[in-house]
């Protein structure tokens, strides 16, 4: 199956109405005994279930009757029973199979973590458990039986028995097989309950390894939060009577909203104030919230095929972030949120690897789990919600639920409910899902007789197969602001849909300020002429929060890249971050948000947008001086923020504490470059949080005194995976560049670099991309340091390999050099035999 197209798809021509999984665990034999009830929908068809080639077949019978053996054919992932030997009407196929969960390194499908059984199956991890349809639009019910001397026996659903040795689960929603889950092991529980508006009790359980239980707390909070805010804005309740959690430490994805049994990553759920930092407590919060949105938004309506994958991950990203804003800061979520799109997405759409929200190809849909189909198809809903308002979204979300419950939909399907709820054609809004790239906008002034004039001209470069780029549908907000910095023009959004446009401003006694993209408003990229002079009084004066905080980045970012290629320049920003540091009544996370420098990946890709080739070590040392200049001209500023923004009494991760600590350490990166470190070294020793602590040792690594610190860590942290997982990323990421591969290859060599586990893996591997300098050596040391081990990683685990191969995506753009170096490693990527179907589709879209 190389190439799959969006424009092949066709029905399963069976029916199936009952699925029946009795699962025998054993480490090196399980057996996995499956029943489906099957209907035939055309005569003649064959029945072709996908399976994975290392399945033990060991019987299949249909009706009880075994088959001709000519009537079976096992052809690589597929196994086919001919029509010949199949009834035309309803019948039950029955099938064993023995697999090797502790064989299984690609975590995909049934696999071994550290002793506990546990299972993956989306997006096509079942056909390695059982011969079967591995498609979502094949949606049955399931009992499962599971047997294991282990204590904890869990699937889907609810409970149905549970002996010594054997538990039932049956699972009442007809689901596809991608939600399937099973996990066995010695775990206990953190358990609550929730109580649903219409009064169903339903237990819940966050299941982790004994003597983790003190850290599971706060992912519990975060999933009665979530529960009760679904019921609360989207009018969704929970529909059984257990929710489950499990934490796993080999985990290839972040977590799995499997039904009633979701699955994570251990990181993203065991968090105490002496080993997570103040982001990871954000962030479990937010993925406990996500995967549970997903029962409704992925799992009661799921998607008709993996094309449509961005119909449920774009639309539960888009509700995590509200949730998410609701439950802390809304204006510091979104800069956060676009920072984060900006740096992957962007990244993402201006590279080899450009794809829509919704793909029409693919080789393997696991390189599809994407900035642009998650974060991307996101952008794209909050887009909807602001063209047709508040009221029409919430009618539009209730006809979608309505409409489509049990269903396995589409993008169309989508649109349609909001078409239908408010009246509007969307036809040229579906560009935004089918066509890849980023827009952007040009926009200009025009003052006349006190009328304004905005035009816009709006172009998308090209993608990779795909040239035509019409014209889409934007939304801009746009505000005005008078010069004593009034607003008086409140918030009014433009609707471009052609090439070109205008827009009038009429009656103002003044020329006004224009801020625009207020909110972020579609994901584009704005261009407009403005001298520092106006982003300085946007900086000082804009009522939006994200308007605000961008005349700020783009102030930084014009003196970095004029820096970065032999300018001059960085006083105008110096002056108004000053200002707006000093400004005590101002949110201290918005004004940490704004103090921290723009990373060099951002530099380089402005420049690169800019047309001009990123030097890395030129972006290093520009950023580098300029962050001593601020610290130079503020010290007496940072200093007193410093020592001001302690947080009093016992550590508490919520909103208003991270964001006094997130400008304390701010204040701290800048300060350390110019007082040898001594603050850090300070705060690391009494620090009794891990946010001041990660945020002490980076300064300390930076100035190439880190080996103290890094010492007393493994000493108190050495058995802590999550931990040591910090301690080897931060290594890599925060070592002078120069040090950066030699740091990686040293850390590389650790008997505890258990490079299997994919956490440890991407700590190592992924802080050695973050470093951007030290990734890019001009020598090509990191490509093929990279590379070295992406090969090593492939043929154990494709999907991590394949993932990671993306610290090679913005080659393209960088000079001749490391041109010829970042292709000699791709080159040596694809060269390599049995290089995996996931790998080998990245590097060859990559050296396309
Ligand atoms: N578990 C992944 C997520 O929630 C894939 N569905 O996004
Ligand atoms: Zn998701």
């Amino acid at each position: 199956q190389p190439v799959q197209y969006l424009a092949d798809y066709r029905p399963w021509p069976f029916t199936l109405s009952e699925t029946r999984l009795d699962v025998t665990l054993a480490p090196r034999d399980t057996r996995v005994r499956a029943e489906l009830r099957l209907t035939p929908q055309q005569a003649g068809s064959d029945l072709v279930l996908d399976g994975g080639t290392e399945l033990r077949l060991i019987s299949l019978t249909v009706d009880g009757q075994q088959p001709d053996p000519s009537h079976v054919i096992r052809e690589g992932e597929r196994l086919t029973v001919v029509a010949a030997a199949l009834p035309q009407g309803p019948f039950t196929l029955a099938t064993e199979v023995g697999i090797d969960p502790a064989d299984n390194t690609a975590f995909e499908g049934l696999y071994l973590s550290n002793g506990i059984f546990c299972t993956q199956c989306e997006a096509e991890g079942f056909r390695h458990i059982t011969f079967y349809p591995d498609r979502p639009d094949v949606m049955t019910t399931f009992s499962v039986t599971i047997r294991s001397d282990l204590p904890v026996l869990l699937s889907n659903g609810n409970p149905v028995s549970k002996a010594p040795g054997v538990a039932e689960w049956h699972d009442p929603w007809p689901k596809p097989c991608y939600l399937f889950a099973l996990v066995a092991g010695d775990l206990v529980a953190v358990s609550d309950s929730f109580t649903t508006r219409s009064g169903r009790k339903v237990a819940l359980n966050v299941w982790v390894r004994p003597g983790d239980q003190h850290r599971a707390d706060f992912a519990m909070q975060s999933l009665i939060k979530s529960m009760k805010w679904d019921e609360d804005v989207y009018g969704r309740e929970y529909d059984l009577d257990v929710f489950n959690i499990v934490a796993v430490d080999d985990f290839n994805m972040g977590a799995m909203e499997n039904k009633g049994l979701n699955i994570f990553n251990s990181k993203l759920v065991l968090a105490s104030p002496e080993t997570a930092t103040d982001a990871d407590y954000e962030r479990i919060e937010s993925v406990i919230a996500h995967e549970y949105f997903h029962n409704w938004t992925g799992n009661r309506i799921t998607c008709r095929d993996w094309f449509q994958l961005c119909l449920k991950e774009g639309l539960t990203v888009f509700r995590d972030q509200q949730f998410t804003s609701d439950m802390r800061s809304a204006a510091v979520k979104r800069i956060e949120d676009v920072q984060a799109l900006r740096a992957r997405q962007f990244r993402e759409d201006q590279g080899p690897l450009a794809h829509p929200p919704r793909p029409d190809h693919y080789e393997e849909i696991n390189n599809f789990y994407t900035a642009t189909v998650y974060e991307k198809g996101a952008e794209v809903i909050g887009m909807l919600k602001r063209l047709v308002g508040n009221d029409g979204y919430a009618k539009a979300l209730d006809l979608y639920f309505d409409r489509h419950d049990g269903d396995a939909a589409t993008i169309e399907d989508w649109l349609k409910v909001f078409e239908d709820a408010t009246g509007r054609d969307l036809a040229q809004f579906k560009r935004w899902y089918t066509d890849a790239g980023t827009p952007v906008v040009e926009m200009s002034e025009d003052w006349q007789d006190g009328r304004l004039t905005l035009s816009f001209r709006q172009s998308t470069p090209p993608t990779p197969g795909q040239t035509e780029k019409p014209a889409r549908i934007i939304p801009i907000a746009v505000g005005l602001l008078g010069p004593n910095g009034d607003e008086v023009a409140g918030t009014r959004v433009l609707e471009l849909s052609e090439d070109s446009q205008s827009f009038d401003f009429d009656g103002l006694s003044a020329r006004p300020v224009v801020s625009a993209l207020r909110g972020f408003s579609a994901p584009i990229i704005l261009r407009r002429d403005l001298d520092d002079a106006t982003r300085a009084f946007l900086l000082a004066h804009d009522t939006d929060p994200f308007a605000r905080w961008e005349a700020g980045r783009e102030l930084a970012l014009s003196a970095l890249t004029t820096l970065a290629t032999g300018g001059e320049a960085g006083s105008s920003y110096i002056a108004s971050i000053g200002a707006l540091i000093a400004e005590d009544q101002t949110d201290p996370a918005f004004r940490a948000l704004s103090l921290n420098l723009p990373g060099e990946e951002e530099i380089a890709t402005r420049l690169a947008y800019l047309g001009q080739t990123p030097d890395p070590d030129a972006i290093h040392t520009a950023r580098t001086d300029l962050a001593r200049r601020i610290a130079s001209a503020h010290e007496p500023l940072l200093s007193r923020i410093y020592d001001e923004m302690t947080v009093p009494g016992a550590y508490s991760p919520d909103a208003v504490s991270a964001a006094r600590r997130a400008l304390r350490i701010a204040a701290l990166g800048l300060l350390g470059r110019i007082d040898g470190g001594e603050r850090a070294e300070v705060l690391f020793g009494v620090a009794g949080n891990m946010t001041e602590r990660m945020a002490a040792l980076a300064v300390l690594l930076r100035l190439g005194h880190g080996a103290p610190a890094l010492a007393a860590l493994l000493d108190e942290f050495g058995d802590n995976r999550l931990v040591m997982d910090k301690w080897f990323s931060i290594q890599a990421m925060a070592a002078p560049p120069q040090d950066a591969v030699a740091v990686a290859s040293a850390l590389a060599e650790r008997n505890d670099f258990d490079w299997k586990n994919p956490n440890r893996f991407r700590a190592l591997l992924g802080g050695l991309a973050a470093n951007h300098a030290g990734f890019h050596s001009v020598d090509g040391s990191g490509y093929a340091f990279t590379a070295d081990w992406l090969i090593r990683m492939d043929a154990v685990n494709p999907q991590i390999a394949a993932r990671m191969s993306t610290a090679f995506e913005t080659w393209p753009r960088y000079d001749e050099m490391r041109r010829a170096h970042a292709r000699a490693a791709l080159e040596r990527i694809a060269s390599v035999k049995g290089l995996s179907r996931n790998t080998r589709e990245m590097v060859s879209r990559m050296i396309a």
